[in-house]
């Protein structure tokens, strides 16, 4: 029976982070996607092509997760980008009522929100920390969000286990923290800590490749091989594969735009 999994996410104008990585990224995977939309990000000439958020109202998400709960079964549900503390609450409140058949729930805690402020940030944090991360069975964030989830600098493998601990604490079964490119050295270090033993995942940087999306594409890999019902040590292997790829082939979009590209399959 093919597997259908819901993403609650931001929608990406480029395509290449969010709803949309996530929907290509359930694709390539035979997997069928459906998302609630939680807000819409641009990236205009009028801005500085900086990102700008635009929030959908809370109550048109709540419209979207009550449409789903009236349909079939799903196979697994992953957040991504929820810009504001009430749409956290009601996605929080949802998630429960899931929890209960036992669906695999990955919350990627993005926070990267550049727009919203130091204030905003930090109270983003507490709820994805208070609301989401009790109610996930993975929690994926990269190292910024690491730092600021478990309140510690990482620089070194050895900071990613202790951070992985300190965000098992409170609450997901499985932590994988996306180091990617961002620890100094040659090589891409993710690791998983199942509450028992890390597993760090290792491969060469790619330089030269398009990297946009990577972090949404690897926590939405993982969702899948979750919903295919793959153990959680091949579930993060394999999805490490899977982005290595999707970096490698790389789109150029534009001078300033670029994404991976999932489509390789
Ligand atoms: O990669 C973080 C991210 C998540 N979700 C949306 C985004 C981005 C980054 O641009 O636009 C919608």
């Amino acid at each position: 029976m093919t597997k259908k999994i819901l993403t609650i996410a931001g929608s990406d104008i480029t395509g290449g982070a969010g709803q949309a990585a996530d929907l290509k990224v359930f694709s390539a995977h035979h997997c069928y996607g459906m998302s609630a939309l939680s807000c819409i990000v641009t990236f205009s000439k009028a801005h500085q092509y900086m990102p700008e958020i635009y929030p959908v109202h809370a109550s048109i998400l709540k419209d979207q997760l009550d449409t789903i709960t009236d349909l079939n079964y799903l196979d697994a549900i992953k957040t991504g980008m929820l810009p504001e503390e009430k749409q956290i609450h009601l996605v929080a409140r949802w998630l429960k009522l899931q929890a209960e058949n036992n669906v695999p729930i990955i919350i990627d805690p993005v926070m990267v929100c550049k727009n919203n402020g130091e204030e905003n940030l930090e109270k983003l944090k507490e709820s994805i920390i208070k609301e989401l991360l009790p109610l996930a069975t993975v929690t994926t964030p990269n190292l910024v969000e690491a730092e600021a989830l478990a309140d510690m600098k990482i620089q070194t493998k050895e900071d990613m286990a202790v951070a992985a601990e300190k965000i098992h604490e409170l609450g997901p079964k499985y932590v994988v923290i996306k180091g990617g490119a961002r620890l100094e050295g040659d090589v891409a270090v993710d690791l998983l800590f199942d509450g028992e033993e890390f597993h760090y995942f290792e491969r060469e940087k790619i330089t030269e490749g398009f990297n946009h999306g990577a972090g949404c594409s690897f926590a939405a890999a993982i969702t899948s091989n979750l919903a295919l019902e793959k153990n959680i040590t091949d579930a993060v292997r394999d999805a490490k594969e899977f982005v290595y790829h999707a970096i490698d082939y790389g789109l150029e979009l534009n001078s300033r735009s670029s994404a991976v590209f999932v489509n390789y399959k």
